[in-house]
């Protein structure tokens, strides 16, 4: 038993009750019927933690005695995983099983379901992106481990008051974390700050010596990422900072306890909270401690854990290909640096050989101000060996272009890792791209943007360095577990197989065209609407319509995913209501629900979260709207409401400016769900509208050479607002303070900035806005019809499974094994 395999339960009702009284006996401490339901909760988690153990040990044996493989090393600082329990039974095909030992023991399980709290240690998109990679990395069995930090607080929790934004502390583990596995005896120390000097060597030879001034150590959580029934079972190693007991030990000795403790508490607060910006950086010390801190950890941890002991670094680039999700973990290429040069004591020419094939990067952006950079200060201060290890490489990277370009010191400027202005700063996407074996976007229009603008120069040095991947989603998560009725419906028709193999959806094509089926598939719409609606009943309160359009917008609140436009059109609607234009009995009644969260210091996307929600109050509350319009906006907005939310849509909003959503996730999700897409040529919107063709699919406004015209010859918001009537009545009516009960001050800085400044270009995109929406309502009145379009929409949209990206991510960049 001590050496030999571990077995993992037996699959059946009576093993799994015995396992879960264990648990709740001797781990909770309970007995089962003074047991809470946290209690209950807690050994259910564990009980199915117990069935995955053996897998992960099986698979961590497998990867190090087969010939060992090159592995990927996630390295993301957000991973926005959802709850866990339903994708670990469904993993194990243990859901059944585990709803009848539950009813056994007396006990809902839908009860110890809503326990869970979700690990929320993500902004939204990055974040999402990366827990659906995992997924598939273990669903394929792609030799990988992922690296990221366990925020002890993840993404805020989001209330309104008074219709305004409130953040409350996330405390996501306060119940308990049933499913990190601790190891406190392989802590990693992560050293900061102090100076560097030179000495020389026995040889005669001139080293350079960093001399930290502090350091933290970094605890190792480990999660389990089980495949889906694949007897795989991937590891999350999540960092922790914990001080160091010498951390301050001379405070100790001077005898002031109480002192030397604070100090520790700052120390630890390296892994406290998730920063809750997205695509706007905002340079803090904290967060370059944060990333510094996980990635060093990690790649020391790869080096010396997870390699055999007699590994020689000059092999490195056959182990490992490091992919950098974003440039938040960009210190690693110079922390690698250090490694293979201080700590190896290699050539800076071999060192950086061996560096320049481990790293693999993605960008998620094409906003310029989303761009990190770190000013040189700060750096030096923090980490002075990587400042000077990245002062040489750009010293060696500035004299190659020099050589290709000589005499265009413009060019130089531009592309160099140093930038000047404002502050001398490190520009991480550079650096990035200059070390990494492949650069990566996330959709075709978006790879394609970052070759032309974003990184325009670097493609035309290293063209093919350049490539893309689309993003995708976890189909288990997003339709299997989020929508059982649609599942079954799949699966009745063309077998379960679908569910790891995305593509199959296209059997469903000719099922559009069945009656039959497309009254089934009505039949599962609506059973997801009363799903939604009990959901938000119980939840916030909120008791939405019946037999309404569902119309859903979904995404963290920015100005370039304009929510304000999708605000000038439900105001629109309801001053068509109000003014008696329209007969209210005449128009499509139609339910828009809001899920958004606006970054804390980001002042305009809070805004129009308070005029959503004035809005919505308004609009609701107004007996002339006859039932015709309702606005909900449940707060906080989250992986866990996604589940519910989404299945039930009919009208996916995907709006943002053409050339401004890299990607998009959350619209391949609603497709895959039987949501019709409204949206721009943006970003995946176009691969999805390619797929399932312009008749499925509500495009409008300018494509980006299209807004890149009117940028260069002036953009004027009050144009538009002087020459259309009914955007001018729109915009009138919130100015009045209609909605903010006479307050024109309340909704000053919102209408402000749409007629004087209007950054995201929504009043250009209006009118063609409100004609598509008025073209959707018009196709919703021949249900028959929207249910095949719905169903064309399932059918080829498997192209989206993150499956797929995987695939493309190991056949282009990776080149690792799978199946194991
Ligand atoms: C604070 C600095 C910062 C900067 C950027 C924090 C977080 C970010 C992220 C890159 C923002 C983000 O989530 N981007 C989204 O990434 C998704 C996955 O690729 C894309 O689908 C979205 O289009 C993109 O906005």
């Amino acid at each position: 038993l001590a050496n030999g395999p571990v077995i993992s339960p037996p699959h059946t009702v009576d093993a799994f009750v015995k396992a879960f009284l264990h648990e709740l006996n001797f781990g909770q401490g309970v007995p089962l019927s003074r047991s809470s339901v946290n209690d209950q909760y807690l050994a259910l988690a564990r009980t199915v933690r117990s069935y995955l153990m053996a897998r992960w040990l099986e698979t961590a044996r497998r990867r190090r005695t087969d010939k060992p493989a090159k592995m990927v090393g996630y390295l993301s600082a957000e991973y926005l995983l959802g709850r866990q329990l339903d994708n670990a039974l469904l993993a194990t095909e243990l859901t059944d099983i585990a709803t009848e030992a539950m009813v056994a023991c007396g006990i809902e399980i839908d009860d110890l379901r809503q326990q869970e709290v979700e690990p929320g240690l993500g902004n939204g998109g990055l974040g999402r992106l990366a827990a659906c990679f995992i997924d598939s990395m273990a669903t394929l069995g792609a030799s990988s481990i992922a690296y990221g930090i366990r925020y002890e607080y993840g993404i805020f929790q989001q209330t309104f008051v008074d219709n305004r934004q409130v953040e409350k502390p996330d405390a996501w583990l306060s119940m308990g974390g049933p499913w990190g596995v601790v190891h406190p005896e392989m802590e990693v120390p992560v050293n900061f700050g102090g100076h560097v000097e030179t000495y020389v060597g026995e040889d005669g030879r001139e080293r350079r010596r960093w001399t930290p001034a502090w350091g933290v150590m970094a605890l190792r959580y480990n999660y389990m990422v089980p495949g889906y029934q694949n007897g795989v079972v991937n590891t999350l190693r999540l960092w922790r900072a914990r001080a160091t007991e010498s951390f301050d030990l001379h405070i100790f000795n001077a005898g002031d306890y109480a002192e030397a403790v604070r100090a520790q508490t700052f120390a630890e607060n390296i892994s406290k909270v998730l920063y809750p910006e997205d695509s706007t950086p905002q340079g803090k010390e904290l967060r370059l401690q944060q990333q510094y801190f996980f990635v060093a950890a990690s790649i020391k941890d790869f080096i010396q854990h997870t390699m055999p002991k007699d590994f020689d670094v000059r092999d490195l680039p056959e182990r490992i290909i490091f992919q950098l999700n974003d440039t938040h973990p960009v210190i690693g290429i110079p922390e690698l640096m250090r490694i293979l040069l201080d700590e190896h004591d290699l050539e800076w020419e071999e060192a950086w050989a061996i560096t320049k094939q481990c790293f693999a990067y993605t960008c998620h952006t094409l906003l310029p101000e989303a761009l990190e950079v770190w000013p040189v200060s700060l750096m030096e201060r923090l980490l002075p060996r990587h400042m000077e290890i990245i002062y040489r490489i750009n010293e060696d990277f500035v004299a190659e272009l020099r050589e290709t370009y000589p005499g265009d010191e413009l060019r130089v400027r531009r592309m160099s890792i140093i930038a000047d202005h404002p502050e001398r700063s490190v520009r991480m996407a550079h650096l990035a791209t200059v070390a990494s074996v492949k650069v990566n976007g996330v959709a075709a229009l978006h790879s394609e943007l970052l070759k032309e603008k974003v990184l325009n120069d670097f493609s035309e040095l290293w063209p093919e360095r350049f490539t893309n991947v689309t993003n995708g989603v976890t189909p288990r998560r997003f339709i299997k577990l989020s929508n059982p009725e649609q599942s079954k419906l799949i699966s009745d028709t063309i077998g379960k197989g679908w569910v790891a193999n995305l593509d199959r959806l296209e059997e469903l094509v000719g099922y559009a065209d069945d009656a039959d089926f497309r009254e089934k598939f009505r039949a599962v719409k609506a059973h997801n609407k009363t799903r939604i609606r009990n959901v938000l009943v119980s939840r916030d309160g909120i008791a939405l319509p019946e037999g309404h359009l569902l119309d859903v917008m979904v995404k963290r609140l920015h100005e370039y995913k304009r929510q304000s436009l999708k605000l000038l059109h439900i105001v629109t609607l309801y001053d068509r209501l109000i003014s008696g234009e329209v007969e209210p009995s005449t128009v499509t009644p139609r339910t828009v629900v809001f899920g958004a969260k606006a970054a804390p210091g980001y002042a305009m996307a809070k805004e129009t979260i308070f005029l959503i929600n004035s809005v919505a109050q308004t609009v609701n509350n107004d007996p002339r709207v006859d039932g015709r319009l309702f606005v909900a906006f449940p707060p906080n907005y989250n992986v866990t409401l996604a589940e519910k939310l989404i299945p039930a849509a009919d009208l996916s909003e995907q709006i943002s400016l053409a050339g401004k959503e890299a990607s998009g996730t959350g619209n391949m999700k609603f497709a895959l769900n039987g949501a019709l897409t409204i949206g721009t040529d943006d970003g995946a919107n176009v691969e999805i509208r390619q797929l399932v063709g312009d008749e499925n699919f509500f495009l409008f406004g300018m494509t980006e050479p299209e807004v890149a015209e009117l940028q260069a010859k002036g953009y004027r918001p009050g144009e538009y607002y002087e020459r259309d009537p009914q955007l001018r009545r729109a915009i009138d009516l919130i100015a009045s303070g209609h909605f903010t009960k006479g307050s024109r001050d309340a909704v000053s800085s919102f209408v402000g900035d749409l007629l004087y400044n209007d950054r995201f270009l929504a009043l250009a995109d209006y009118a063609a806005y409100i004609e598509a929406q008025d073209k959707v309502e018009a196709a919703y009145g021949d249900q028959d019809n929207w249910s095949r379009m719905a169903i064309l929409n399932v059918a080829r949209t498997g192209f989206f499974s993150s499956d797929r990206s995987i695939r493309d991510y190991i056949d282009r960049i990776w080149h690792v094994k799978t199946g194991v």
